[in-house]
Order: C-alpha cells, then structure tokens, then sequence
C-alpha cells in the first residue's frame, strides 16, 4: 500500500461526540426560540440520524415524525431560519467547551503534522461548526492546519454521497488511493469509499456502533483503544 499523502476526517462523530450533546441540544434551543414544542430526546435523534445535514434533517422528521404538522408555504425559508439559529446555539455550545477531541486525536494530529502529512476534513456539518469546534479544542490556529476543509452546502448531494470526499481529493490533487479516512458512520464510510479510498479507519460511537462497516480497513471503539496500542501513522499505512 502506498505511502499517506493525506489525512482526511470527519467531523461529528469523529474528532468528537458533537451529535448528542452538541448539535441535538442546539437544535431544540432552536425550535423553543421559534415557539415550537418540538421536543428530539436522545432516542429519537438517533433516528433522525439517518440523514445527514440539519436541514435535511428538519424536513426528514416533519416527513416522517410529525406529519401533523402544519408547515408553512415556504417550507425551505422556514427551515434555513431554523437551521441558522440552530447554528448559532451550536457556535455558542462549542464556544463553552464542553465538547472534547475524542480520544487520540490531537495526538494523531499533532504526530502527522509533525512528519508532514496534510491533514483535510470532509464534512456534511456547516463551515462555522467545524471551525468552532477546532477554535474550542485545538486554539484558532489549527483551522490552518487543515490543507482544505470540504464541509455543508459546498457539494450539493451530502453523505452517503461521494461529492465532499471527491471535492476534498480534487482540491488536494490526490487520489483515493493515496490517503486515509477517518469515519465514524455508515453512510460516512460509503461516502468515502464511493469517492474512490480504500484506507477507512471507522471509530464508532454509541450512536454508530452496529452499522454495516463493511467497506472499512479497520473498526475500532476509539482511535485508543483501551487495551491496544494506540493508532499511530505506521499502522495506517499498513492499513
Ligand atoms: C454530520 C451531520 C451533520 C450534523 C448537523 O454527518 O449529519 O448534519 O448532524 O450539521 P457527518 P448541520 O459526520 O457524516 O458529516 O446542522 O450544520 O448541517
Ligand atoms: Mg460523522
């Protein structure tokens, strides 16, 4: 297997547990600011889940969980409204701290900026989601770290899709196989591996664990796994 010319992460999920505590509790600060009594408790989100994008995911649950509803005419106007006040909360939660880097990968960060590995970030979350996080962890400076950061509406078709993986290959000059994703979802693992890469690390979490992966090199519970040595750049390259 070639050597790495890349790094390429995802975000939520991935780099951090962002879904249950950081982007589900922003979306219900959202809809109890517009007046609703929308109400997406930790089991449900998990079902609404299965499709990636905030305002994909608000017109997903009116479509299959609150039918009842009565939406007005302009429903894409009524849901970007939401969305960008979901997004707000979501800058302010991060803004907090409360969300740390999952285990090992600053470290993997840090080591591959260190033996000169790009790093990259392909993404269905919004631009700001993904430099707040990075600001709340890593400090504002390691935004540059990252070569490109392929994130939200700048593809048209989200994961499972392969268009942000390929935009972020694209940009780098690089193929899939060339470098290693790192996922945390089903649709995220098929999402790269439609844009052509073969190196899929997948770290699962409580709301990932059990989907189909079988397009992934290696599945683990964390990138430091309690009893393993940790994941480190010679054991992607072998992945
Ligand atoms: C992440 C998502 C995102 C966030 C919400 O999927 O689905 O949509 O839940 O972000 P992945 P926005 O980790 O596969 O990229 O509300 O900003 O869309
Ligand atoms: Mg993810």
């Amino acid at each position: 297997m070639s050597e790495i010319a890349a790094l390429i992460f995802d975000v939520d999920g991935t780099l951090a547990d962002t879904e249950r505590d950081g982007h589900r509790v922003a979306f219900n600060r959202a809809f109890a600011d517009a007046g609703l009594d929308w109400d997406w408790d930790v089991e449900l989100y998990g079902k609404l889940l299965t499709v990636t994008g905030g305002k994909e995911r608000i017109k997903y649950y009116l479509r299959e969980f609150n039918t009842a509803f009565e939406a007005p005419a302009d429903l894409d106007g009524f849901v970007a409204g939401l969305h960008a006040a979901k997004t707000e909360h979501y800058k302010a939660l991060m803004a907090e701290g409360q969300i740390p880097l999952r285990p090992g990968v600053e470290r993997l960060i840090r080591e591959a900026r260190k033996a000169g590995v790009p790093l990259a970030i392909a993404t269905t979350t919004t631009p700001d989601n993904v430099t707040s996080l990075l600001e709340s962890t890593l400090g504002a400076e390691s935004i540059d770290w990252f070569a490109e950061i392929g994130a939200g509406d700048i593809v048209p078709a989200k994961k499972p899709a392969p268009d942000i993986y390929s935009w972020v290959l694209q940009r780098m000059g690089l193929s899939g196989n060339q470098v290693v994703a790192f996922e945390d979802s089903g649709h995220g693992v098929n999402s790269a591996a439609d844009a052509g890469i073969e190196r899929i690390l997948v770290t699962t979490n409580g709301y990932t664990e059990g989907q189909d992966f079988a397009r992934a090199a290696l599945v683990l519970e964390s990138l430091e796994p309690s009893g393993r040595a940790p994941v480190d750049l010679a054991a992607l390259t072998g992945l």
